[in-house]
């Protein structure tokens, strides 16, 4: 089988290449237009999907289950720990990450991470993750993942992946990625600091520049290429009590890859890297961007209710 990456651990060599195969055909269903309607099912976590959220992990399933290296595939889809192998790696997903904002033809991805000494849903955690990242389905097929410290950019041109190493750490921007339609049911301290980022009285250009493409995966692509901060927070609200988001297959992958930029995470208290991991489809706040931005966040959590 080809290797389209060449991991610093050969092992994960053939998860990569079914990664980047799955990812290809997830793609190419996208561009037929494949998918994108609502199925009549929802997920292990109650969310409306798409059809193509169950291709999406269809695709990904297929392609790692052959791969004597993987132990467990967890998945946004589906429920608990898929056993595959006795291998010694284990690979989280979201599948179709964004699937509601390819419906209008936003760009949507998948997020993976994989894991190494994971038996429990307690061992997938920021402490064990060796690789994680995203596919952007947009206007091409893109990677953007970490490979331990190290982070790359793949592009798929048609037939072949060029892979190369992104250098030069997180760029800085004044750029906040943040859906404002919960803020009055927001914890009081993020309030206040989200209304001091966006500060206009000054009557100059405004601090931070808004941008929110409901889509992570596209927010996220923003992020690594001009940096900024992303924040999915708690709100006082039925269902939206721990955030919307992921802890295992969207906020740590995300939170590893930036930290590999020389970027930070936290869920307002601590790095979302050094969380505990009760429930493998739990739900966290997040915040992920550059580190000053992220200690701004927690001293403004830490300065009051
Ligand atoms: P879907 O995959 O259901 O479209 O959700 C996308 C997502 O998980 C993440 O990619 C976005 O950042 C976030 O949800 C958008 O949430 P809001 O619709 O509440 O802004």
């Amino acid at each position: 089988m080809t290797t389209y990456f060449n991991s610093r651990t050969p092992a994960l060599d053939g998860i990569y290449t079914a990664l980047f195969l799955a990812s290809e055909k997830i793609y190419a269903e996208l561009k037929k237009g494949a998918g994108l309607k609502f199925a009549t099912s929802s997920n292990e976590s109650g969310d409306d999907q798409i059809e193509l959220d169950v291709i999406a992990d269809e695709a990904f399933f297929n392609a790692l289950k052959t791969d004597n290296n993987v132990r467990y595939v967890v998945s946004e889809e589906r429920p608990g720990l898929n056993k595959i192998s006795d291998g010694p790696y284990s690979v989280a997903l979201d599948p179709l990450d964004g699937s509601k904002s390819a419906l209008v033809g936003i760009p949507s991805g998948a997020i993976f991470a994989i894991f190494e000494n994971a038996e429990t849903d307690a061992d997938f955690n920021g402490r064990n993750i060796v690789s994680g990242g995203f596919f952007v389905f947009g206007m091409n097929l893109e990677a953007y993942f970490a490979d331990g410290d190290k982070v790359y950019k793949g592009l798929f041109d048609g037939t072949d992946w060029t892979v190369m190493p992104i250098e030069g750490g997180l760029p800085s921007a004044d750029v906040l990625a943040i859906n404002g339609q919960n803020q009055m049911v927001w914890p009081e301290w993020l309030q206040r600091h989200y209304a001091s980022l966006l500060d206009t009285r000054g009557g100059t250009v405004k601090p931070h520049n808004m941008r929110w493409y409901a889509s992570m995966v596209s927010d996220m692509k923003r992020m690594v290429l001009q940096g900024g901060l992303f924040a999915y927070p708690s709100a006082n609200i039925k269902g939206y009590e721990e955030g919307k988001l992921r802890l295992v297959y969207e906020a740590i992958p995300m939170a590893f890859l930036i930290q590999a930029m020389g970027g930070a995470s936290t869920n307002g208290e601590q790095s979302i890297l050094e969380m505990p991991v009760e429930k493998l489809h739990q739900k966290t706040p997040v915040f992920i961007g550059e580190k000053s931005k992220i200690a701004a966040v927690e001293a403004a959590r830490k300065a009051g209710p």
